[in-house]
């Protein structure tokens, strides 16, 4: 397989992380946001969205990172990323959708990026932008991982919850986001860094990522 990836895009670290978890290789393709190549006619061939990420099967290509990540729960098993149980399911849904339908679309690239030419925001303008909806989700993933159980976003194992979240997490301190007031929040994050297929997965960690 083949991820088109960008070291710092949340929506392709979700999916690191969950093949990862999955034990599934795939070979980083990077895409360089900076230079504008997810906009590239090569690209649009892959993703006429040009947005990342995008896998390449081998059988076809797969975008969307919600999407990705439910074909890989549905087609390898172990270890399960969701609840047994159709109503924990629904919970670790709803954090995912927090993240992925409430804070990170509001908060990308493109937008921010529309908000500084159309709009002429400066820098402190955009990152406020960014700290208002992160914050406006996180509060509200603050207390529904303190009414969840377990050590996790829920339960005691990583669920698709733990890998929207810990993207998300990375952005948020990128704009300035003061993590330490989500006490619960942070704690999933440590517990997730603990665990290799989460750290191998960060930006740090990427081929395309800057050195140092
Ligand atoms: N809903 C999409 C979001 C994809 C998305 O916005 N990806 C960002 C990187 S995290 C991107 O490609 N941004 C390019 C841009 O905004 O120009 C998903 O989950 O895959």
């Amino acid at each position: 397989m083949k991820l088109y990836s960008h070291y710092r895009s949340s929506a392709a670290y979700r999916v690191r992380i969950a093949l990862n978890l999955k034990g599934v290789t795939a070979e980083i393709i990077p895409i360089d946001l900076g230079k504008r190549e997810h906009h590239a006619p090569k690209f649009l061939e892959v993703n006429p969205q040009g947005l990342l990420p995008a896998l390449d099967t081998g059988h076809g290509v797969l975008t969307q990172s919600s999407a990705i990540l439910e074909w890989l729960e549905e087609t390898r098993k172990e270890p399960p990323l969701l609840p047994e149980d159709a109503w924990a399911r629904a919970q670790v849904r709803a954090m995912c959708a927090i993240v992925g339908s409430d804070i990170h679309p509001v908060q990308n690239r493109r937008v921010l990026s529309y908000l500084k030419h159309e709009f002429d925001a400066d820098q402190d303008a955009i990152f406020k932008w960014a700290r208002t909806w992160i914050t406006a989700g996180f509060d509200a993933l603050e207390r529904l991982v303190d009414q969840a159980p377990g050590k996790y976003a829920f339960g005691d194992t990583p669920t698709l919850a733990d890998i929207y979240l810990m993207p998300q997490v990375y952005n948020a301190r990128q704009y300035g986001v003061d993590v330490d007031k989500f006490p619960n929040i942070a704690k999933v994050e440590q517990a997730c860094a603990s665990i290799d297929a989460f750290a191998i997965a960060h930006p740090r960690k990427q081929p395309d990522a800057p050195a140092g």
